[in-house]
């Protein structure tokens, strides 16, 4: 019998999964839908899961495994990425389209296996094919193992704070559009909290995401940016927000007024409830988010989302909310940083244009061509079908110039397509430093990467010199991330040990970039032992 159950346990799980954490994996139940979504007064369909915009939140342990079962029940391919989840020697359960999966078709289901090992706070999932993530998205929440706490007091309650865009239009339409025109993405109708604009918008009011809260009371916000093309900033009106934790790893806390969180990233916030109830204050405060522009050469979402913070305990006052101000670390738990690093990489980041295309002789990019965008000067290419099948990634850009000049010539312009990834040898140790370029315009970009986190052990403005900044990095304390947002005309620098076989995408999350091509693939070779590689894919995986 208990043979049998371990078998059970082996087959459904493959190898790498222990049956310690299988007995304690949770199941999920996603069903991708075609649902119907009234906002600013606009009704469209767009897909979700289970009906739900926000999708359901994922509760798991530290340690945990977590299985979902995708049917696809929509109209369209769908894949889900488990977004900072490591997912250790398990691609097979990433989800970007074409990059360790074929997409689930409709009628099609898939299951995720979801192996979290080192992260605990906050993370998220969502699509990770078209723009479908724009609805299809969700809190997971990685609480520490049963008997072990949180490195602060253990709030009253903890709230998920989702940050959005919403677009009145069907979002694949803006796809479609961008690859006929190749012209820009139309910007988003509003930003929202948890799929609400707030009451500052029309039609709007019923629906305000709301807070009750408790004098004396503390609460967790989980802040998660799943915005697909605004960094924001988000506070909460009378109250300081004291950041514990960034993308599932804590933080030495500090207290600000309010947060700057980009796409793909999370915090988690403790907001106390101190304000007084005896009438002297407001019983209702503002929480509100609003992009963080840095090319302001483009248009902008500058609509302020809106959700509302009440005190129960306070006589309801008669005036509005108070509204917030929003602006124009050390780990408590094991750190880890690398000293040496075996492969430095030098990636300058672009905004570029490619050739109109066959059948079309002007597009709406620059110069009457369509815009793209590129790592190093390589504009990503979609494979259709086989990842491997690709050429290497070059480690420094192919031309060095002054990347943050303002007066570049724009015959910088050009990018070219190709499907190009980077070999990794198991347990290289890898430090990545991303270049933002003015090419088109400089501009802040939050870089992602599947697979690991990634210590981000130094940052600054202009161009990377080599010899200087490395000495002002930070080896001791710093955060350790799954995205990063690099500054504007400036440069990150992270480490990570590519400890993780497999093949893990790495992309700027900004999706009209990603859809432009600045992405590229790191194939993490297997290593030498049984647990240094690749487990066996699973059956049921979907076929392109
Ligand atoms: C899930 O897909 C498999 C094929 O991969 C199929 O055999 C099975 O019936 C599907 N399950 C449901 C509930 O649709
Ligand atoms: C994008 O905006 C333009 C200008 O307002 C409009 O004509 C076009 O229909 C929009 N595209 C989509 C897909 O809604
Ligand atoms: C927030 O923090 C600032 C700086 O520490 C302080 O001056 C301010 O009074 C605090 N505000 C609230 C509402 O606690
Ligand atoms: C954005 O909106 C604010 C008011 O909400 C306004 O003060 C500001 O000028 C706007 N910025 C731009 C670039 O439109
Ligand atoms: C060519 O691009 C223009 C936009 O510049 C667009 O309106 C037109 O539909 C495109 N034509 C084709 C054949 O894709
Ligand atoms: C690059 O250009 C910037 C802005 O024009 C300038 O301040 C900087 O000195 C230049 N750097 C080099 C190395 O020439
Ligand atoms: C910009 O570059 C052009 C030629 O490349 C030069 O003529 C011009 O003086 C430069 N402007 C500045 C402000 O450096
Ligand atoms: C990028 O590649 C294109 C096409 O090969 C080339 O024209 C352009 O000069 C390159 N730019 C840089 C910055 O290397
Ligand atoms: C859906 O995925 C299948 C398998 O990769 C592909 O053949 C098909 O073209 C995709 N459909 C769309 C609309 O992209
Ligand atoms: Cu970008």
């Amino acid at each position: 019998m208990r043979w049998l159950l371990l078998l059970g346990v082996v087959l459904t799980f493959g190898v790498g999964v222990s049956p310690a954490q299988a007995s304690r994996a949770n199941h999920y139940d996603f069903f991708i839908k075609e649902t119907k979504i009234t906002r600013l007064c606009h009704e469209k369909t767009a897909l979700t899961v289970n009906g739900q915009f926000p999708g359901p939140t994922i509760y798991a342990r530290k340690d945990d495994v977590v299985v979902v079962n995708v049917y696809n029940q929509g109209n369209k391919n769908i894949t889900i990425h488990w977004h900072g989840v490591d997912q250790p020697r398990n691609p097979w359960s990433d989800g970007p389209e074409y990059i360790t999966q074929c997409p689930i078709q409709p009628g099609a289901n898939y299951t995720y296996t979801i192996i979290f090992t080192e992260e605990e706070g906050t993370l998220w999932w969502h699509a990770h094919s078209d723009f479908d993530r724009a609805t299809v998205h969700g809190a997971i929440v990685i609480h520490p193992k049963r008997g072990s706490t949180y490195p602060y007091p253990k709030p009253h309650k903890e709230i998920p704070i989702i940050l959005g865009e919403w677009w009145n239009v069907d979002v694949e339409q803006l796809v479609k559009e961008v690859q006929r025109t190749g012209g820009d993405v139309n910007i988003s109708n509003a930003n929202t909290i948890n799929g609400q604009p707030g009451d500052l918008f029309p039609c709007s009011k019923d629906g305000t995401f709301r807070v009750a809260v408790e004098h004396g009371k503390t609460y967790m916000l989980r802040v998660i940016n799943a915005g697909l093309t605004n960094e924001m900033f988000f506070g909460v009106a009378g109250h300081n927000l004291t950041v514990v934790g960034t993308d599932a790893s804590y933080l030495k806390p500090f207290t600000v007024e309010s947060i700057m969180i980009a796409p793909g990233q999370t915090m988690d916030v403790l907001l106390e409830a101190d304000r007084a109830t005896d009438g002297s204050c407001n019983s209702r405060y503002y929480m509100a988010a609003r992009t963080f522009a840095t090319n302001t050469n483009i248009d902008f979402d500058n609509t302020t989302a809106t959700a509302i913070l009440e005190y129960v305990d306070a006589p309801p006052s008669a005036g509005p909310p108070e509204f917030p101000n929003l602006p124009a670390a050390t780990v408590e738990h094991p750190v880890d940083v690398p000293t040496h690093v075996d492969e430095h990489m030098l990636v300058t980041i672009a905004i570029n244009v490619l050739p109109c295309g066959p059948g079309n002789e002007t597009c709406q990019g620059p110069n009457g061509e369509r815009l793209a965008a590129s790592l190093n000067n390589v504009s990503f290419g979609n494979p259709s079908i086989d990842i491997l099948d690709a050429y290497y990634y070059s480690i420094r850009p192919p031309f060095v110039f002054n990347f943050t000049d303002s007066n570049l010539t724009n015959q910088l312009w050009p990018t070219k397509r190709a499907t190009e990834v980077k070999v990794l040898e198991y347990g290289t140790v890898v430090e990545v430093v991303f270049q933002d370029t003015v090419i088109l315009g400089a501009e802040s970009h939050p870089m992602h990467l599947h697979g690991f986190s990634f210590y981000v052990v130094g940052t600054g403005f202009g161009n990377f010199d080599e010899n200087k900044d490395p000495k002002t990095y930070n080896l001791v304390d710093p955060p350790y991330q799954n995205t990063v947002a690099v500054p504007k005309a400036g440069w990150v620098a992270i480490r990570f040990r590519a400890a993780n076989p497999g093949v893990w995408f790495m992309h700027c999350h900004f999706d009209r970039h990603l859809l432009w091509g600045m992405d590229t693939v790191f194939i993490v070779k297997d290593g030498k032992t049984p647990d240094a590689q690749v487990m066996r894919p699973p059956p049921n995986r979907p076929r392109c």
